[in-house]
């Protein structure tokens, strides 16, 4: 089948690709398949709608939710909009031809079959944020600089602090990205921003080749997401991306050589900075913690041997673990690249309000502490929160994302004092425990139905708070942070951290009531 892509067409819709780099360039007639209609799915159809491009959307999910996003979409202008599993089974044709691009959600995986089948014909695939970067710049509207951010762990707090820091300085910033809200909603606010602070998460760089960040950062990196990206290295490899045509700062973890060696091997813009974080004394062109302060040896001019005092680690609040530390140098370096001074770096710290479900307290019942940390959705998030506590009933489990957690329970098997596993298949952790934490009881909680007027996953927690309520005793912390992603039993790891907070309450009120 040859379609209308034969070779000719195939350069001449390169060069007009090419070409699309502002949100005022010809996008009319331009033939797109927008693959999902979530978050980001929706916002780029919208936004090629808009555009005037011809516009086809597929999806395998028909739910109220779909449906309702597919009627708006049909009555914007989209050219069609195909929902169910047949939608996402081949590549489907926009006004009876091949399309000239794919923008893709990021959740898809390139070996879906229209991804794969658009690979063999070799139409470019987009993610939303190559889509975003394209159109950020508009005739008669400023252009909002961007601040990247990745890692495994650690983004959303990055992105939020960095966020606060460019607001207490008076610049109009917003978080954007994989945080939750599409750059292109950003984009298409009536607002004039000045900078967007982006979160962007592996699969999205995955799909992003020409963003040139002012600054951007690689947070941390290990195991995670290995079933999507086929190995850890092609992991790291999408990771690394975020440096590409870095301008001014392209920040690294010290301690974690793997982010150093991603900026060495950068293809940055000429003049660009390396600059590192680290929670030590910071060398030369470093941020790092001397006696309990924040300090700049990278942006001040006397840096050789002096440093700027930029915040104290008791403007982190009361509890301030390492890598809380370290997500903040990393949002100073961000924003000092931008030219917010000091002050307003401090005054930033001191506003953030860390979001939920990250190493939240819960509740304090007869001497056992109850922690939510739904956040943990890897073996490396999880880490952090275990070696906060002493004396853990851990609940964990869910999907696995293709990881290893031998070296988070050899690690922590010392503080592990019982396990409430949760999930549809939680083997490969329970194999983990046989082997490094064999004397640990574990207690399964079945799967089990969550249907009724129950909402999803509300009965699988009530059951593991109940199970890990028998095994605590004055003196343990109850912790939620199951290292695993939570969609085989929740919808979101959010949803996740609700229903846990929710069955802590339903305990609690039930042993008040029995003790009256
Ligand atoms: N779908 C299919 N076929 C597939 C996969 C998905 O049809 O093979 C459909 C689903 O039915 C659904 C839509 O595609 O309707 C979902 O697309 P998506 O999974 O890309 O999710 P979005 O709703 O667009 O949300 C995405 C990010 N989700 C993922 O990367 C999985 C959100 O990050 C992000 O906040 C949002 O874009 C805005 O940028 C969430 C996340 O879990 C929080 N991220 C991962 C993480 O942080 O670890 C990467």
């Amino acid at each position: 089948m040859t379609g209308s892509w034969d070779k000719g067409h195939g350069s001449a819709v390169e060069s007009r690709l090419e070409g699309l780099t502002s949100w005022d360039a010809d996008w009319s007639g331009l033939r797109v398949v927008v693959t999902g209609i979530g978050v980001s799915g929706f916002a780029a159809a919208d936004t090629l709608i808009e555009l005037g491009a011809s516009v086809v959307v597929v999806d395998a999910s028909v739910s109220e939710r779909t449906e309702a996003q597919a009627e708006t979409l049909r009555i914007v202008g989209a050219v069609d909009v195909l929902l169910g599993p047949d939608a996402v089974q081949s590549l489907p044709r926009v006004e009876g031809a091949l399309p000239d691009l794919i923008v893709t959600s990021p959740g898809w995986r390139p070996d879906q079959a229209v991804l794969a089948a658009a690979a063999r014909r070799h139409i470019p695939v987009w993610g939303d944020v190559e889509l975003a970067w394209r159109v950020r710049s508009r005739r008669g509207k400023k252009t909002a600089e961007w601040l990247a951010v990745t890692g495994t762990n650690g983004k959303t707090t990055t992105v939020g602090m960095a966020e606060s820091m460019l607001r207490a300085a008076g610049v109009k910033a917003i978080a954007v990205g994989n945080v939750g809200t599409p750059i292109l909603d950003a984009i298409r606010e009536p607002v004039e921003y000045d900078a967007f602070v982006v979160e962007l998460s592996s699969f999205q760089l995955h799909w992003a080749e020409s963003l040139s960040p002012l600054a951007s950062v690689v947070l941390n990196v290990a195991e995670d997401h290995v079933d999507w990206h086929g190995s850890y290295e092609s992991y790291l490899a999408d990771k690394a991306k975020v440096y590409r045509n870095t301008q001014k700062a392209a920040v690294y973890n010290v301690e974690q050589v793997e982010t150093e060696r991603m900026v060495e091997d950068a293809d940055v813009v000429e003049g660009c900075r390396a600059i590192g974080f680290t929670t030590g004394l910071p060398g030369l062109s470093m941020l790092g913690v001397v006696e309990g302060l924040l300090v700049d040896r990278a942006y001040i001019e006397e840096r050789r041997d002096q440093a700027a005092e930029l915040a104290s680690v008791k403007d982190l609040g009361k509890i301030a673990p390492r890598h809380t530390v370290a997500n903040a140098l990393a949002a100073a370096a961000l924003v000092r690249a931008y030219g917010v001074e000091p002050v307003a770096v401090r005054e930033g710290l001191r506003r953030y309000l860390p979001g939920d479900h990250r190493i939240q307290p819960i509740a304090s019942v007869g001497g056992i502490e109850w922690v939510n940390d739904s956040k943990a959705t890897n073996p490396h998030a999880a880490a952090a929160s275990l070696a906060a506590f002493d004396s853990v009933v851990w609940i964990a489990g869910g999907l696995s994302k293709g990881v290893t957690y031998d070296e988070l329970v050899g690690r922590h098997a010392s503080r592990l004092k019982a396990v409430v596993l949760i999930g549809v298949d939680s083997s490969e952790l329970a194999a983990a425990l046989a082997r490094h934490a064999p004397n640990v009881p574990v207690i399964p909680v079945e799967p089990g139905e969550t249907g009724g007027d129950q909402p999803e996953g509300a009965s699988i927690m009530d059951d593991a708070v109940a199970r890990a309520a028998e095994v605590a005793a004055p003196g343990d912390t109850v912790l939620m942070a199951p290292a695993a992603a939570s969609m085989d039993q929740f919808t979101s790891y959010a949803q996740r951290g609700t229903a846990f907070i929710d069955a802590v309450r339903r305990l609690v009120e039930g042993q008040a009531h029995s003790k009256e």
